[in-house]
C-alpha cells in the first residue's frame, strides 16, 4: 500500500466541448450520457479507474453557464465543488473555441495551485495549422497549464493523459473499495439513459423542461422491470413526448431497453409514464428531491 496513488481529477470546461465523452473513453463504459445538445450532463458524476496500484477518480460535471434558472445554479454548485476538491484539474477545450463563457471560474483556472491539464479536444476536425495555431492561443491564455491534443471520440491521446494523471496523483490510500466504479445509483443510470434519448429526439424547449425519475427497479435474476416517469413542465410539453399514438414515447423507451440491456447485461422491462410538474425547474422542493443541492 505505500507505493498506492489516489486522488481526484476533475472534468470543467464549457458546454458541449466533450467532457463527458472523455470521462467514458477512461472508463471504458458509458457511465455519461452524450449528446450535441448544450448541457446534456446536469450533476457531478464520478467515475472511478483503479489499478493494482492506483485510483483514479473522475468527475465528469455541468459545462459551465450562466445559471438563468435555479436548476442551473445547482448545476454551477457542482461545478464549484470539483474545483475545491481537485488534486489535478482537466481543462477542456474544443477547437476553434475562444475562452470560457465565466471569467470567475476563468480567472479560478489560471491562478489555481492545482496542476492544470489543458485537453484541446475534437482534433479530429481540424487540421495542422489550426491545430498549431490553438495550441500557441492557449498557451498564451492559460500558461499554467500543459496542454494535450486529444480526440476524446476517437480516442486519441487520451492513454498519454492518463498516463500523466498517474504521475502527478499524490500517494494516498484509496478512497473508495477497489471494485467501485461509480457514486451513482443504478435508478440514476436508468434517469439518464432515458433522458439522453428524450435530448436526442425532441427539440426546442423539451429537453430542459425535463427530467426522468425511476419509481421502481425490481431486479430479478435474469431481468429488471423498471418504472420510470418523464416529468414536464406543461400540458403541451406531455403532448409531444407522448407523441402521435404514443409513437414518440415508445422509440423512447425502446432506444432506452437497448442501452440499458447493455448496461446491465440483463433483459429489461421498462414502462414510461408522463407527468406534468408545473415549473419544476425553478422550484426548490422538487429539485432537492430530484438530488440537486440547494445552497
Ligand atoms: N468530432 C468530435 N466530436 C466529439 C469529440 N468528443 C466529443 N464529441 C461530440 O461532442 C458532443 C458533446 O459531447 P459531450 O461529451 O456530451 O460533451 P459535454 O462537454 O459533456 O457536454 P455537456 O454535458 O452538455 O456540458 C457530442 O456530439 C460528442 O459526440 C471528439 O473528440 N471529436
Ligand atoms: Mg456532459
Amino acid at each position: 500500500m505505500e507505493n498506492h496513488k489516489a486522488g481526484f481529477v476533475n472534468i470543467i470546461g464549457n458546454p458541449n466541448v466533450g467532457k463527458s465523452t472523455l470521462m467514458n473513453a477512461f472508463i471504458g463504459e458509458k457511465l455519461s450520457i452524450i449528446t450535441s445538445k448544450a448541457q446534456t450532463t446536469r450533476h457531478r458524476i464520478l467515475g472511478i479507474v483503479n489499478g493494482d496500484d492506483f485510483q483514479v477518480v473522475l468527475s465528469d460535471t455541468p459545462g459551465i453557464i450562466k445559471p438563468a434558472y435555479e436548476m442551473q445554479e445547482s448545476m454551477m454548485q457542482f461545478v464549484k465543488s470539483a474545483f475545491e476538491d481537485a488534486d489535478v484539474l482537466i481543462y477542456m477545450v474544443e477547437i476553434g473555441e475562444k475562452e470560457l463563457k465565466d471569467e470567475a471560474f476563468f480567472n479560478k483556472i489560471i491562478h489555481t495551485s492545482i496542476p492544470v491539464l489543458l485537453l484541446l479536444n475534437k482534433i479530429d476536425k481540424s487540421n495542422q495549422e489550426q491545430l498549431e495555431e490553438q495550441i500557441a492561443l492557449w498557451k498564451e491564455k492559460v500558461p499554467n497549464a500543459e496542454i494535450f491534443a486529444i480526440s476524446a471520440l476517437e480516442n486519441f491521446n487520451v492513454k498519454e493523459v492518463f498516463n500523466r494523471i498517474l504521475e502527478l496523483l499524490p500517494l494516498s490510500p484509496p478512497y473508495y473499495p477497489k471494485d467501485t466504479l461509480t457514486d451513482k445509483p443504478e435508478r440514476f443510470f436508468v434517469n439518464e439513459t432515458i433522458r439522453e434519448k428524450i435530448l436526442m429526439h425532441y427539440d426546442k424547449e423539451i429537453p430542459y423542461a425535463v427530467e426522468v425519475e425511476t419509481e421502481e427497479f425490481i431486479e430479478d435474476e435474469n431481468i429488471i422491470r423498471i418504472r420510470s416517469i418523464i416529468m414536464v413542465e406543461r400540458d403541451t410539453q406531455k403532448g409531444i413526448i407522448i407523441g402521435h399514438k404514443g409513437a414518440a414515447l415508445k422509440r423512447v423507451g425502446v432506444q432506452s431497453r437497448e442501452d440499458l440491456e447493455k448496461f446491465f447485461g440483463k433483459q429489461i422491462h421498462i414502462e414510461l409514464f408522463v407527468k406534468v410538474s408545473k415549473d419544476w425547474r425553478s422550484n426548490a422542493f422538487q429539485l432537492r428531491r430530484l438530488g440537486y443541492n440547494q445552497k
